[in-house]
């Protein structure tokens, strides 16, 4: 089936029968203390896969939502980094490429005892644990947040402490896979900088287009470039002290900081409730959304960019990162209303009402690729982060609309990984984790309810 109409959606039975699809998925997905975002694609831990997950499982499986954050924190590292994939020790050598033999994460200090990546992604764990919390009223609920407090607080720190490289108040990512929207076309400035031949990918084996079509992931350049830049860190023990000396990719990303921001809101909450101050949380909440709006915003624009910190620019290609800090309740009106024309513009919503797929780039650019990965396609994680964006800043008709073509896209398709923009047909893996999880999150609410 293709399109995401939101026609398909209306009779309750449709609806009963898309949340049974979802916590199915879910189910098949488990593996003992953890959810893989795809047994083919992805079979190991991913960082903010999980904390989308659990916010799904917290409807269904309370008690699996606190083992998903729960098992991912077991693998921070000891400055706080929570590592973006962590490795599960009983799959083969090439289950996932690049697996534990590149990323040696057991020879760098301060690394936990399993095998993980050395690189971080958009740290939206803690407002992932706030609404887990919030939604499901579970007996343990309480304790698992207030035993997760201190190393979410310690995630934070590590943002503020290492990554901070300009003094702004902004993480700065050190490789495209920490914004976690990979082959991005907002990298392309900042990755045509990184030497590389696509020939290098000659001497490896990619796993993933062994079971998704290659067309709608990145390219061998892209790759030969990741691993460039993964090397660069590692070789230097994933230490942050050298980065501002030639680091082949250093930027500012709107939709990082914007989770920044975000968990320092949550945390504020959580702190409140665990009898911590919120005072600091709420504080270092004001300063990154002055910082963002300072530093990222284009007014000539009127939304937000990442900046490539090697030549201090912003970079050009619109994509859906800088709809991002929408999430920051305390965003200043001139740019949230910035943000919502942009939103609605023919690059981002074509329908007005937002009711058609939110695209992850610009449609009308020349350069638009509906098929491939985050250079068009449509993704549940995004959108409803944007969603959540419009409710706080008092768009409701519009958080309904795209809350539709959401529900619609899984309706259409499945719980696929990423989806056409304009067909709303399924792309790259089918059974895909965050998708199934985020759609019971929005099936939970009515249309246009503030969520939690
Ligand atoms: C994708 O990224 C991984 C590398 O981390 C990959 O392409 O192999 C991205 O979509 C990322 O956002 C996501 O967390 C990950 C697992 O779903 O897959």
């Amino acid at each position: 089936m293709t399109a995401g109409a939101p026609a398909r959606t209306g009779g309750p039975a449709d609806l009963a029968g898309l949340r049974r699809l979802a916590v199915a998925t879910l189910d098949a997905n488990w593996e003992h203390d953890h959810t893989v975002p795809s047994r083919t694609l992805y079979p190991h831990q991913w960082s903010w896969d999980s904390a989308f997950i659990a916010i799904g499982l917290a409807q269904v499986r309370p008690e699996r939502a606190w083992r998903e954050l729960a098992s991912l924190f077991r693998a921070q590292w000891a400055d706080g980094r929570v590592p973006h994939i962590v490795f599960n020790p009983a799959l083969r050598v090439g289950a996932y490429f690049p697996g534990p033999e590149l990323w040696r994460s057991a020879t760098a200090e301060g690394a936990p005892a399993v095998d993980t990546s050395g690189l971080v992604q958009p740290p939206v764990h803690a407002l992932a644990a706030w609404l887990a919390y919030r939604r499901a009223p579970y007996p343990a609920g309480l304790a698992a947040l207030r035993r997760l407090y201190p190393a979410l607080v310690a995630q934070q720190r590590y943002l503020a402490a290492r990554r901070d490289l300009t003094g702004y108040g902004l993480a700065c990512i050190v490789h495209p896979w920490e914004s976690g929207l990979d082959n991005s076309p907002a990298w392309d400035e900042p990755m045509a900088a990184v030497p590389a031949e696509a020939t290098v990918m000659r001497a490896y084996r990619r796993h993933d287009t062994a079971h998704a079509d290659a067309a709608h992931r990145p390219t061998d350049l892209d790759y030969a470039r990741y691993l460039a830049i993964v090397a660069a860190y590692r070789d230097n023990g994933y230490s942050d002290r050298g980065l501002a000396n030639g680091h082949p990719f250093l930027v500012e990303c709107p939709l990082f900081n914007a989770a920044v921001g975000a968990a320092e809101h949550a945390l504020a909450e959580i702190a409140a409730l665990v009898g911590a101050d919120p005072g600091p949380h709420r504080a270092r909440a004001t300063r990154i959304t002055e910082a963002l709006v300072r530093r990222l915003f284009d007014p000539a624009t009127g939304t937000f960019a990442p900046r490539d910190l090697r030549t201090e620019r912003l970079v050009p290609a619109r994509t859906v990162l800088g709809l991002a800090p929408l999430i920051l309740p305390d965003l200043p009106t001139r740019q949230a209303d910035a943000l919502v024309v942009e939103a609605r513009s023919a690059r981002f919503g074509v329908a007005r009402r937002m009711d058609r797929p939110l695209p992850s780039y610009d449609r009308t650019a020349p350069d638009f690729e509906p098929l491939r990965y985050w250079r068009g396609p449509s993704w549940l994680n995004v959108g409803w982060l944007v969603r959540r964006g419009l409710l706080a800043h008092g768009h409701p008709e519009l958080a309904a609309g795209l809350r539709r073509s959401m529900i619609g896209l899984v309706a259409g398709a499945g719980c696929h990984e990423y989806f056409h923009p304009d067909s709303g047909a399924g792309l790259g893996s089918p059974a895909f984790s965050w998708t199934a999880a985020l759609l019971l999150d929005l099936l939970a609410e009515d249309a246009g309810t503030a969520p939690g």
